[in-house]
């Protein structure tokens, strides 16, 4: 079905070429109308621009849909709001592209417009979040992110951090700065988080707020909570971006409190941004669970195995490390692309 409508696109982009070039050789027509048939159009959602971590996906996908490789991208930014994303797939779909590539926002509704893209025959990729939908034959396939691994990660090197303080008496405190509330990310990493303190008697979390995965609000919550509790009662601050974590730093600078390896509040942050790692390795953000913005890699080889006709996973994860001062190292942060 999209095969015959990039032919109907490629013909009538020739028919254009010839209108305007009506003088021309017939073999410049032939060329014009071979050239444009063969351009794949790429669709690509992204639900926003809150983090440098989701400006390094766009510029990876980018980076990859070139039009020396034979694709043409458009790309639409719903501003953070689903109702746009899903404008912006509807228009997507009266364009009439080749594929269409989503970040989605949050997990839930998007049935509707998924089965709109099926009918118009338009394939769908699922990328960085996923999605729940009641039928999976509504996409094609899903590259990003196992978010709950990525919040076992946290747990487990916080763990680490506390491992003496396994004792009743010492708590251990969390101020829990949430993303952006129904995206994968924020389900899976708060999963993590909270499922931990249901199996340590000792673990509580005494804030819990979404700070939309901003720099903003993050300090905005991390300020309330330092006012409230104060910083003597706060032993991790628990943060599901690294825009996030800038924000909560700051807010504890403010405050006049300590935090970091040496002593106070250990920060634990997700994405592991090239600036979040330089903190990471002077002990400033006590642990660094990496989030692969780099999908573009991914998203391309999919698309060109069904350009080919073949049959491609539905999932596939990217690769993902966790960082601590402990395993970071200078030339990792030197060679890192994001
Ligand atoms: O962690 C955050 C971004 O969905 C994995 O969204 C992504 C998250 C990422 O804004 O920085």
């Amino acid at each position: 079905m999209y095969k015959y409508r990039k032919i109907i696109r490629g013909v009538l982009v020739a028919l254009l070429a010839v209108g305007v070039t009506a003088c021309g050789t017939q073999s410049s027509f032939e060329e014009s109308e071979e050239e444009n048939s063969n351009i794949i159009v790429v669709g690509f959602s992204q639900p926003g621009a809150e983090s440098s971590w989701r400006v390094a996906l766009t510029d990876s996908v980018k980076e990859n849909f070139t039009e020396d490789r034979g694709y043409r991208l458009i790309y639409k930014d719903a501003r953070s709001k689903q109702d746009n994303q899903i404008r912006d797939i509807r228009t997507f779909i009266q364009q009439g592209v080749d594929y269409i590539v989503i970040s989605p926002i949050i997990e839930t509704g998007w049935d509707t417009v998924l089965s709109e893209a099926k009918d118009a025959g338009i394939p769908v990729i699922i990328c960085d979040r996923n999605v729940v939908v009641e039928n999976e034959s509504l996409y094609k396939a899903f590259v990003g992110s196992d978010f709950k691994a990525e919040g076992e990660y946290a747990v487990s090197n916080l763990e680490k951090l506390f491992e003496e303080t396994e004792d009743e008496d010492d708590q251990v405190n969390i101020v829990h700065i949430q993303g952006t509330i129904g995206s994968s990310a924020q389900i899976g990493r708060t999963k993590a988080i909270e499922d931990a303190v249901e199996e340590h008697s000792n673990w509580n979390i005494v804030a819990q707020d979404c700070g939309e995965f901003t720099k903003a609000k993050g300090r905005e919550i991390m300020t309330q909570a330092l006012e409230e509790i104060g910083a003597d009662n706060i032993d991790v601050v628990y943060c599901e971006n690294d825009e996030e974590a800038f924000g909560a730093i700051e807010a504890i600078k403010e405050a006049g409190a300590s935090y970091g390896n040496a002593g106070g509040i250990k920060v634990v942050s997700f994405d592991a941004m090239n600036s979040a790692l330089v903190l990471c390795l002077n002990g400033q953000i006590s642990v660094e669970v990496e989030c692969n913005p780099l999908q573009g890699p991914y998203i391309y080889n999919l698309i060109s195995r069904l350009e080919k006709g073949n049959a491609v996973p539905k999932i596939t994860y990217v690769h993902e490390e966790c960082f601590t001062s402990e395993n970071l190292t200078p030339d990792i942060i030197e060679k890192r692309r994001f």
